[in-house]
């Protein structure tokens, strides 16, 4: 047993009494009340999940196992002259709360190493898609295909107990891990340089290294994609790729169909899809500006009349969020650092600078600051991964490493069916003294 999987089970048996008394002990107890709102309103702040991976505070933001995003990337082992730590300890944070040493995260590199291999039927599913599709159905599909190797459906179908759910998940889940940025690289290089052709990975480099690599990417691009990689793992349960992840789980659909699932919906405009979203929509700005930096009233203008067509200013507000999401503040500091003369990053630092005032004085949006999306596809773009409909790709393989270590510690404290319970109009009518 590898030390991150026996250090996981003695967290596992040491954390199952905690959630056994809860159920037993204090089930009845109330700890929140639904509004009429909330059941129309998208279950908004209904505390109904509960995962200890990470949490998000209003104000704050998010803190995966109580550590701030400053403090994981200050904390976490870094490979030497590496600005940003390695991906693997992310997932060891992530599934024991604790931040491994140099050494424990050699041993959890070796092992993604040792399962990378994509399977020839993976790319032959890639291959089969028009280069028109959309590079998220592609990786939808490619990870689905995966599905036959699911170690959890062998063991499930001989009869497993159910205390073991966990192990055979922990396996489908670091598999899967390890080989879907080596999927995401695959689909980059056939959409957008078949010429160039496919890559084979670099056994020598750890995960956010090789990615560069097979992306065809020099220095910083490695750090880049450490960054983007772990800024974007987890955001607590109740956003749509976390929850659609969990939800489908719960069903004990193995992690190939919930990861499928996750992915399908952080391609929606509102969630993942607002980073390609913020390329286009600044990309038009640039077009009508000719290039120029724009002045403020130019600015406020571009501003007002895309939220006068009807539309919403991609890259902010929040679902949770009141303030600056720290992922853009962490984005921000990376830009500020290594590409501050970059035309793009002017044009979201002007941006910064006008729209949190317009949304307030137009006063729909709860949250008028930027969010994550704000930032990430201009740290692409610069790095040279123009093709701003791969974002959401490169979010999903962030993503996956929190969706996953929540599923892993579903199967662990074993969290039911999701099952919530639905009315008609006519009942809520009722409810509140409508005749
Ligand atoms: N621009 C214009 N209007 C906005 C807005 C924005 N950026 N953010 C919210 N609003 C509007 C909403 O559309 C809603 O309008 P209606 O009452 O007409 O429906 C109103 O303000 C209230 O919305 P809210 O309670 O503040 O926000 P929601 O929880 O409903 O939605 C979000 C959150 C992110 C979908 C929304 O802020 C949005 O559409 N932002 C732009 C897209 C975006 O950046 N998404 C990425 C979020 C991060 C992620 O999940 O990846």
């Amino acid at each position: 047993m590898s030390t991150l999987k026996e250090k996981l089970y003695k967290k596992i048996k040491e954390h199952r009494p905690r959630t056994t008394k809860l159920i037993k002990e204090y089930g009845d107890k109330v700890i929140d009340q639904v509004t009429v709102s909330q059941a129309l309103g998208g279950m908004r702040g209904i505390k109904s999940l509960v995962t200890d991976i990470s949490y998000l505070d209003p104000l704050e933001g998010i803190r995966y196992r109580g550590y701030t995003l400053p403090e994981v990337l200050e904390k976490l082992p870094k490979s030497k002259g590496a600005e940003m730590p390695y991906v693997e300890g992310l997932y060891y944070l992530l599934l024991t709360g604790e931040i491994p040493t140099q050494e424990e995260v050699d041993d959890v590199i070796i092992d993604f190493n040792n399962r990378r291999t994509v399977p020839q039927y993976v790319k032959n599913v890639i291959d089969a898609f028009p280069s028109e599709s959309h590079p998220m159905a592609i990786l939808s599909a490619a990870v689905m295909s995966l599905e036959r190797e699911s170690l959890f459906n062998i063991k499930y179908k001989k009869g497993m107990s159910k205390m073991d759910y966990w192990d055979a998940t922990y396996e489908d889940a670091t598999n899967l891990l390890a080989k879907i940025p080596l999927i995401g690289a695959y689909i980059y290089n056939k959409l957008y340089h078949p010429e160039k052709g496919h890559r084979f990975c670099d056994p020598t480099l750890d995960l956010g290294a090789n990615f560069a690599y097979m992306m065809g990417k020099d220095k910083p691009y490695d750090d880049v994609t450490r960054m983007y990689f772990i800024i974007h793992a987890d955001h607590e349960s109740g956003n749509v790729s976390a929850h659609t992840g969990h939800l489908v789980a719960s069903s004990l659909s193995d992690v190939y169909y919930a990861t499928s699932a996750m992915i399908n919906g952080l391609a929606g405009p509102l969630h993942g899809l607002a980073n390609q979203e913020v390329l286009r929509w600044l990309q038009g700005l640039r077009n009508k500006m000719g290039g120029k930096l724009p002045s403020k009233e130019e600015l406020k203008k571009y501003v007002w009349d895309t939220l006068n067509s009807g539309q919403v200013i991609p890259g902010y507000g929040h679902a949770v969020l009141r303030k600056t999401d720290p992922r853009y503040s962490v984005q921000r500091e990376f830009c500020l650092k290594h590409l501050p003369e970059d035309d793009l990053f002017k044009y979201v630092d002007a941006l910064y600078e006008v729209v949190p005032d317009i949304l307030r004085e137009h006063g729909k949006a709860k949250n008028p600051w930027p969010n994550v999306d704000a930032q990430s596809g201009v740290v692409q773009w610069h790095y040279g991964v123009t093709q701003y409909d791969f974002y959401t790709v490169l979010f999903s393989i962030g993503r996956s490493f929190g969706v996953l270590s929540n599923i892993i510690w579903d199967r662990a404290l074993g969290y039911s069916l999701e099952r919530p319970k639905s009315v008609t109009t006519e009942m809520l009518e009722k409810m509140v003294g409508i005749d």
